[in-house]
């Protein structure tokens, strides 16, 4: 059985400002994941609206589309055994202020929006996310 799974991870505009790509990419690197694609890029409207879609309807939804186009972000497929799980517990929950010390964003999030990281939540997500981030592929 092939138990390699694939994360989509972006390091979100926050994360960018803070100066945490090599943080991050140190996290992911010595816990034993592989990164096989990264890319730095600003994300558009239109594939930030793609990449959102299931929120649209949230009251939240305009200020999210606006803060993850508002700067460049860092993109990253992340692969590895449970890695879609295994990351989610190492970024904590989506609310920075309930997540742990030891976290991604217990250690450097601010709030439920500035929460630095993002990583897909279900294998179907991360195909999903995969494609729309890396077509090329
Ligand atoms: P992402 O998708 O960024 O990894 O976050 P999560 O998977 O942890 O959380 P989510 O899909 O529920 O939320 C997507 C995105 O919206 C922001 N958000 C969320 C927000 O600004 N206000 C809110 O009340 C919620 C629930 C944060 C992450």
């Amino acid at each position: 059985m092939d138990i390699k799974e694939r994360t989509l991870v972006i390091i979100k505009p926050d994360g960018i400002q803070k100066k945490l790509i090599g943080e991050i990419i140190s996290r992911i690197e010595r816990k034993g994941l592989i990164i096989t694609n990264l890319k730095m890029m600003r994300i558009s409207k239109e594939l930030a609206e793609k990449h959102y879609g299931e929120h649209k309807k949230k009251p939240f939804y305009r200020n999210l589309i606006n803060f993850i186009t508002s700067d460049s972000v860092v993109v990253m497929i992340v692969e590895g055994e449970d890695v879609i799980s295994t990351f989610r517990l190492m970024m904590g929950p989506t609310d920075s202020r309930k997540a742990a010390p030891g976290t991604i964003r217990g250690d450097y999030g601010l709030n439920i929006e500035r929460n630095i990281i993002h990583g897909s939540d279900s294998i179907k997500s991360a195909k999903r996310e995969i494609s729309l981030f890396f077509q090329e592929e």
